[in-house]
């Protein structure tokens, strides 16, 4: 089995200081979860932005800031940039990220139900999309939060948009997705191409449920205040190092050794630019 690969999901869209008062919001606070997950074992960051009164903004100035400051105290750590921003913003918006001098992004690749919303990403948005962070070098990562996502991502492929190796994100337990649900996950790791790799984020309680079967069975590993706020039912994790801490005990307990940032780029077959 490959080392494994832990991604840290900082802050998302859509969590606020009412829920947790740990989320980061600026810059600098963004910037010093991610270099503190990085030291507990994160390879990559999975970011979203705020703007100055704390609301979700792909606005890539705020990404380019939040890249440097984590660039200062974290050479080689991955970034990844998150394309599906907030529900509701328009796809040029939330397409403004690659241009930050990441070297991933996430690739929705597919509409789904969340919560109450409905998150967009027809299959002209999804070319779009995928073409642009070609031209400009960005490996997507498909963020599948169903099976036929898997599909659209595939077809992208067989268009010829996409070259070069896949890394998929199954997103399970989002409410109006797929459930998290362990037949559901090895359903999915199953329908993508061997050579492929993956890794789970598992939403809310299922966050380490999902993180232990991946571990087990040779996928990687998302976790983060984006996806779950809590390190123990009912105990709100103090930052995202501690919730990249418990998936590393997780791992070593089963004998799994964590990638460094350098390791994971020769797994996903990432260059820099
Ligand atoms: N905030 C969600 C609507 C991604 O980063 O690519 C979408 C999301 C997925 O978080
Ligand atoms: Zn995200």
């Amino acid at each position: 089995m490959d080392k494994l690969i832990i991604t840290a999901a900082i802050c998302g869209a859509e969590v606020t200081r009412a829920q947790t008062p740990y989320i980061p919001l600026t810059p600098e606070e963004i910037a010093n979860e991610a270099f503190l997950s990085y030291k507990a074992g994160a390879s990559i960051v999975h970011l979203h932005v705020r703007d100055e009164d704390g609301k979700p903004t792909q606005d890539v100035n705020v990404f380019k800031k939040v890249i440097g400051l984590i660039r200062e105290k974290a050479p080689d750590l991955i970034i990844q940039v998150s394309t599906g921003g907030a529900v509701g913003m328009s796809a040029e918006e939330r397409l403004q990220s690659i241009y930050s001098g990441t070297e991933m992004a996430s690739l929705d690749t597919g509409t789904t139900n969340f919560g109450d919303d409905i998150f967009v990403n027809d299959m002209p948005l999804i070319r779009h999309f995928a073409s642009k962070m070609a031209e400009v070098n960005v490996m997507p990562e498909f963020e599948c939060f169903e099976l036929g996502h898997i599909s659209n991502a595939l077809r992208v492929v067989k268009e010829g948009i996409i070259n070069g190796h896949l890394h998929f994100d199954f997103v399970l337990g989002v409410p109006g997705a797929c459930p998290a649900d362990v037949r559901n996950l090895v359903r999915m790791a199953d329908s993508i191409p061997s050579d492929a790799t993956w890794t789970v984020a598992g939403i809310g309680k299922h966050e380490f449920e999902m993180a232990a079967i991946a571990i087990a069975i040779g996928g990687n590993v998302r976790v983060g205040l984006e996806d779950n706020i809590y390190i123990s039912k009912g105990v709100l994790a103090k930052s995202n190092a501690e919730l990249v801490e418990n998936v590393v005990k997780i791992a070593k307990s089963i004998g799994r050794e964590i990638a460094t940032p350098d390791e994971a780029r020769r797994i996903l077959n990432i260059h820099r630019n």
